[in-house]
């Protein structure tokens, strides 16, 4: 029995959705508003203290972390792979996912708060919110609410710019992010790529020709159409986009863009 809990548009569960597709493993899917608070149900910080999605449970073992979930994932159900066969591979391709925790998670949170979800926000989910993560989170949320004015927000779009500048590298060496073959890497960064998408920041890799041929190439795998594009949340595409378009000449001054 395997039961994934996931939000449509959380940048974390995508990608477990996405390795889960790619295996094409059946499962449950039970999706948590984020907005209404689900994460917060007694029940579910049992499996996630930190009341995050995605939790994974398979049988009795209950796996959080995305990162550890897609290892998981490929560990438990071995085809097709998604790890390189050799030992550098997968500490390439493990590079990759670790950059994800050590800052791109972070960058992504920050400018699309900024920029369109912090609007989603209502007084009471702020209160809730710091109820359960402490004062330093309405301190941020404050500063998520001055949009591209957040003193944060230009070095999330520097960090952002970096990864398609690191992933542009990594391309010109191979089809994919780490060389010949499909990884827990591609599948990683789909949804952070996805997101500049939705956005209407994809001027910050339309100009890298191999990062915008990897994103046609992952957008044209079934798995992306099933996983990804047939869950986008309706209501958050328009508000990403119509925010998103406003704030593109800022984020493009700040990287001196042409
Ligand atoms: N490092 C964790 C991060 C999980 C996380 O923060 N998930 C976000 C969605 S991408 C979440 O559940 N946020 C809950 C909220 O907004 O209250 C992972 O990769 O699983």
């Amino acid at each position: 029995m395997l039961t994934l809990y996931h939000n449509d548009m959380s940048v974390c569960a995508q990608k477990v959705r996405l390795a889960l597709a790619e295996k094409g493993v059946p499962h449950e899917a039970r999706h948590m508003n984020l907005r209404a608070g689900d994460q917060r149900d007694p029940a579910y910080l049992k499996l996630n203290p930190k009341a995050v999605v995605p939790t994974l449970v398979h049988d009795d073992v209950v796996v959080t972390e995305s990162v550890v979930i897609n290892e998981y994932i490929d560990d438990a159900f071995p085809e097709p792979p998604l790890k390189p066969a050799d030992a550098a591979g997968r500490a390439r391709m493990r590079w990759w996912t670790k950059h994800i925790d050590d800052g791109i998670f972070a960058a992504t949170g920050t400018v699309s708060l900024s920029v369109a979800f912090h609007h989603q926000y209502t007084p009471e989910i702020i209160e809730q919110l710091t109820q359960l993560r402490g004062p330093a989170y309405l301190q941020r949320f404050r500063q998520l609410q001055k949009g591209v004015e957040n003193p944060a927000f230009p070095d999330a779009i520097k960090r952002l710019y970096k990864m398609v500048t690191d992933m542009d590298a990594a391309l010109a060496l191979g089809p994919w992010l780490v060389g010949s073959t499909y990884t827990l890497a591609d599948i990683a960064y789909a949804p952070y790529i996805t997101r500049l998408d939705h956005l209407k920041f994809d001027g910050l890799f339309m100009r890298h020709p191999r990062v915008a041929d990897w994103y046609e190439r992952i957008k044209a795998r079934p798995a992306y159409q099933s996983a990804l594009a047939s869950q986008f949340n309706a209501k958050y595409l328009p508000l990403m986009d119509e925010k998103g378009r406003a704030a593109w000449p800022t984020v493009k001054t700040m990287l001196a863009l042409a």
